[in-house]
């Protein structure tokens, strides 16, 4: 006999149960974004004082980049643009007393910049909107020191809206340097500044379309400088950069790029992007199991900040026409990509624009020579299509194929279980080659890995080495003697947990001497 209540009671579950679902799915449907989100943000990993080096390095290993820094690290070369008030006073770092009627190009063409670098191969260019003198080269609402009170288009005149627009036009990126040190603002050293350089961040990211790179810079904050000292609000900095253009990176002193050390156009033999939170940028060695071991006594934590190397085409920053013969050559351009590129860093490469507000004639020329080297270098890639095959391949799965290193398609991967720690790959070319340049690339959103490989080729009766490195990271480009072959072998002696492959290519280069 139905029992009084039971009805209710079953009627109530099915009601509960219809109730339930909606809220189990929206909990998953939270939890799913949440994951989502934290993929998009990347993963740090908290070291602890207690930690074995085999916990270190998992950690390490699990230790992801954010899609804004993967996007970022795919352009690969981009360049810098340094133009403001120095230009006119022939100087490096202004005092912030100059009269904005100093500044006048008599003939500004940012399309002109656009072409050269899209020319060149660069995916962006990065403008000086303020250094430190406090100049802007926008009409700022927040200042009278700009363009506004220039002779330059009668003072109507916008030249981060020009270089903006002239990107999108050419289609590459467009990104701001906004110097935090400001020597020309009054309010510099009081809690008021960090107003004033929010405002003018929420002007640069508001009113000219997407920035892939905002720069704030390190200048202007040690020991030297104590007297105006400024304490920054760098978390409302960065709090607002992300709201405004939640895709650009922060680089310098904001979380997403690390400043390599140098500004000589210099990378390390082992760069490392998961690194300690701590770290003296311009140090030999950052992210060596050693250094990370160093740093989890110290309770740190890990985070994935890849380099940036930034150089200048000439001796300075801005323009000075006593170093219009100072250009670099070609070889040191091309000696600088393959240590900055081609060792798992960002080429930030500065053209100072002239006076006249256009590259001048010999960086153009030299920047127009570079691009060319590039293209033809990577031209023809002679491992593409090769037979492959890998000594260990995770879950003999497809997806995971030595055949994904050699397929043209940086998405795809090699890798074999996590825990194998050495494994080789083996490529029979289409047909024997002559070769001098190997590229490598890891699956970077699978963390960086490879700490050891060697390459080597068969001579027909032997494997003999053609070269060895350490760190792959983004991207290696191994420089080797010219040698031919067909079949090839890649031996990763040493990885975290397990190595990873996306990419493998062989070129051969024109010789320059
Ligand atoms: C430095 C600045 O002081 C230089 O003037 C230049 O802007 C360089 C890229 O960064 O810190």
């Amino acid at each position: 006999m139905k029992q009084r209540g039971q009805g209710y009671s079953a009627k109530h579950e099915g009601a509960w149960k219809i109730l339930v679902k909606p809220a189990r799915l929206a909990v998953f449907l939270l939890l799913l974004s949440i994951a989502a989100e934290r993929a998009r943000e990347g993963v740090s990993a908290e070291l602890d004082a207690n930690d074995s080096i085999e916990t270190v390095v998992a950690k390490a290993a699990s230790v992801r980049p954010s899609e804004r820094q993967v996007q970022w690290q795919e352009m690969e070369f981009i360049l810098f643009a340094h133009f403001g008030m120095n230009t006119f006073t022939n100087r490096e770092w202004g005092s912030g007393k100059e009269d904005p009627k100093f500044f006048n190009p008599a003939d500004f063409d940012a399309e002109q910049w656009a072409k050269a670098a899209k020319d060149a191969g660069a995916k962006m260019i990065i403008l000086t909107a303020k250094h430190h003198d406090g100049f802007c080269l926008w009409p700022s609402k927040f200042t009278e020191h700009s363009v506004k009170n220039s002779p330059w288009k009668n003072g109507q005149g916008d030249v981060v809206k020009e270089v903006a627009d002239a990107c999108r036009g050419a289609g590459i990126k467009f990104g701001v340097y906004l110097s935090p040190w400001d020597r020309h603002e009054k309010s510099y050293g009081t809690p008021a500044y960090n107003d004033y350089y929010k405002n003018q961040l929420r002007e640069l990211l508001t009113n000219y379309g997407e920035v892939s790179e905002l720069w704030m810079d390190g200048a202007g904050m040690g020991k030297k400088f104590k007297r105006m000292r400024q304490l920054y609000d760098w978390d409302g900095f960065f709090r607002l950069a992300r709201e405004l253009q939640p895709n650009a990176v922060i680089a310098i002193r904001g979380p997403d790029v690390r400043w390599v050390g140098n500004e000589a156009g210099k990378g390390r033999q082992s760069e490392w992007s998961v690194l300690p939170d701590k770290i003296d940028e311009p140090a030999p060695d950052l992210g060596s199991r050693k250094r990370l071991m160093e740093h989890a006594g110290q309770g740190q934590a890990l985070r994935w900040r890849p380099a940036e190397v930034d150089v200048s085409i000439r001796p300075g920053w801005f323009y000075h026409s006593r170093e219009d013969k100072l250009v670099k050559s070609t070889k040191q351009l091309e000696q600088i990509y393959f240590s900055s590129v081609g060792g798992n860093a960002v080429l930030l490469l500065n053209i100072p624009p002239d006076r006249r507000g256009r590259f001048h004639e010999n960086d153009l020329a030299r920047l127009h020579e570079f691009g060319g080297f590039l293209r033809e270098a990577f031209r023809d890639d002679l491992a593409l299509g090769a037979s492959s095959r890998a000594s260990a391949v995770r879950g003999n799965r497809n997806e995971f194929s030595a055949a994904n290193t050699v397929d043209n398609d940086p998405e795809t991967c090699w890798m074999p279980d996590e825990g194998i720690s050495s494994a080789s790959l083996e490529y029979e070319l289409a047909r024997p080659a002559t070769f001098n340049l190997a590229v490598l690339q890891e699956c970077v959103r699978e963390g960086q890995r490879v700490e050891g490989f060697y390459i080597d080729v068969w001579d027909g009766t032997s494997w003999k080495t053609i070269a060895q490195a350490t760190t792959i990271g983004y991207k290696r480009i191994l420089r080797i003697s010219e040698v031919s072959a067909a079949r090839v072998r890649i031996r990763f002696t040493q990885s975290r947990l397990c190595p990873t492959l996306s990419n493998f290519q062989l070129f051969h280069i024109p010789e320059t001497d």
